[in-house]
């Protein structure tokens, strides 16, 4: 499958709910689900409404709602949690059933025959009630899984012909990315299904596994915003964006990125977080350039140190200056940002006040800028041209 034509399912509203400290309301849910929509995701993952009596009448409300996006909920193997589902009018079901020794002994108590017979049955009832609704099926905790028994159960519930979709989850975050391309590659070969990778981030890894999973041929990949969920969550949303654009723009040219701060700014509000520093795209330091020698070469051509370009997300970059690791061509760009005439020589020896005083203490803007009036001989502006602390080119 080129990169181009895979699908986000995006699981703010389910696994994302599964954070620490994420409970949403309805309203959120749906202003969430309309700002999904507007960015452009494919598909929107909702808790269970048999998880509890808000969950349901908020999956309805969602549905009512008629958002572009198609919208699934989660549900246990059981044809109890099934039948609940289907009568909320969802457009997809996706099942789960865990397969690892662990899950096995303390989640279900099933061994690998009664998995296969639960999942036909419950699969198969499913079918019979909905032929037209998305239905997937996955094996919770499949790299914990012996590989044997993973196969038994994906190519029964293949050869059943009642799923649209086999899902792949690394539950507890423990896959390498080699891990997660054999077993994509091995279920698309075998099966010639759609396949979905689910990857929590307890390593690091993430990202690098959905995109393993996407360079294997899986056709679906789950994200949150912001990458919450349980514990430390799964594969956040814009970093997925950010993997993705770095390589070709025009495998994520059908979403509106200029919305990935609103989206990220959203979920951390609504979950009482601030977003890291380092976050994908939207940290507070993704584009600002520090150093003289990166300073010089951005402000020359911006791609010499950036591999994002800001303004397709909506956002701006930020050349530091008043700090010691300054050189004069930042600073002769500021002077003439501000409208100063200053030779080079006046540049060199201004840049050089500023990091000595810098060293003591970094300089904001508005010193800096009172500096550069100071030498060229004018009257100190009253308030720093522009306003954020920077000098921020397009
Ligand atoms: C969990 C379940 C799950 C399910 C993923 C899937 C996981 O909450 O533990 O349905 O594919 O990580 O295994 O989120
Ligand atoms: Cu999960």
């Amino acid at each position: 499958m080129p990169l181009s034509s895979f699908s986000i399912i995006e699981s703010t509203l389910r696994e994302g709910e599964q954070f620490s400290t994420a409970t949403f309301t309805t309203a959120q849910k749906l202003h969430l689900v309309e700002r999904l929509d507007a960015f452009g995701v494919e598909m929107i993952e909702m808790t269970s409404p048999c998880a509890s009596p808000g969950s349901d009448r908020d999956v309805r409300a969602v549905v009512a709602a008629r958002p572009r996006a198609r919208i699934l909920t989660h549900i246990r193997c059981h044809r109890d949690d099934a039948a609940r589902a289907l009568d909320t009018g969802v457009h997809g079901l996706d099942v789960v059933i865990g397969t690892s020794p662990q899950l096995m002994q303390h989640s279900h108590g099933k061994d690998i025959r009664q998995i296969i017979d639960l999942a036909l049955d419950v699969l198969g009832w499913i079918r019979a009630q909905s032929p037209d609704i998305t239905l997937r099926f996955s094996t919770e905790d499949t790299f914990r899984s012996r590989e044997s028994d993973l196969l038994r159960v994906f190519l029964a519930v293949a050869d059943s012909g009642t799923v649209n979709r086999l899902g792949v989850a690394d539950t507890v975050g423990v896959a390498t990315p080699a891990q997660v391309a054999h077993m994509v590659a091995q279920l698309v070969r075998l099966t010639g299904l759609d396949v979905e990778f689910h990857g929590h981030n307890d390593s690091g890894c993430a990202i690098a596994n959905a995109f393993a999973a996407l360079e294997a041929g899986a056709t679906h990949i789950d994200t949150t915003i912001l990458g919450i969920g349980e514990r430390n969550g799964i594969t956040p949303l814009g970093g997925l964006v950010a993997r993705l654009y770095t390589l070709n723009r025009a495998y994520v040219a059908k979403y509106d990125l200029r919305l990935l701060a609103e989206l990220d700014a959203l979920i951390a509000g609504y979950c009482g977080l601030t977003i890291p520093f380092n976050n994908y795209v939207t940290g507070a330091s993704s584009f600002i350039h520090k150093a003289g020698i990166h300073a010089k070469a951005v402000l020359a051509d911006p791609s010499t140190y950036e591999i994002l370009r800001p303004e397709d997300f909506g956002l701006e970059r930020e050349v530091q200056i008043g700090h010691r690791l300054t050189g004069w061509n930042a600073v002769r760009d500021r002077a003439n940002v501000l409208g100063l005439s200053l030779d080079d020589s006046t540049l060199r020896e201004v840049t050089q006040t500023i990091k000595s005083r810098a060293d003591d203490e970094p300089l904001s803007m508005a010193q800096v800028d009172a500096l550069l009036h100071e030498v060229a001989g004018m009257p100190s502006p009253p308030a720093p041209l522009p306003q954020r602390e920077g000098r921020k080119t397009r």
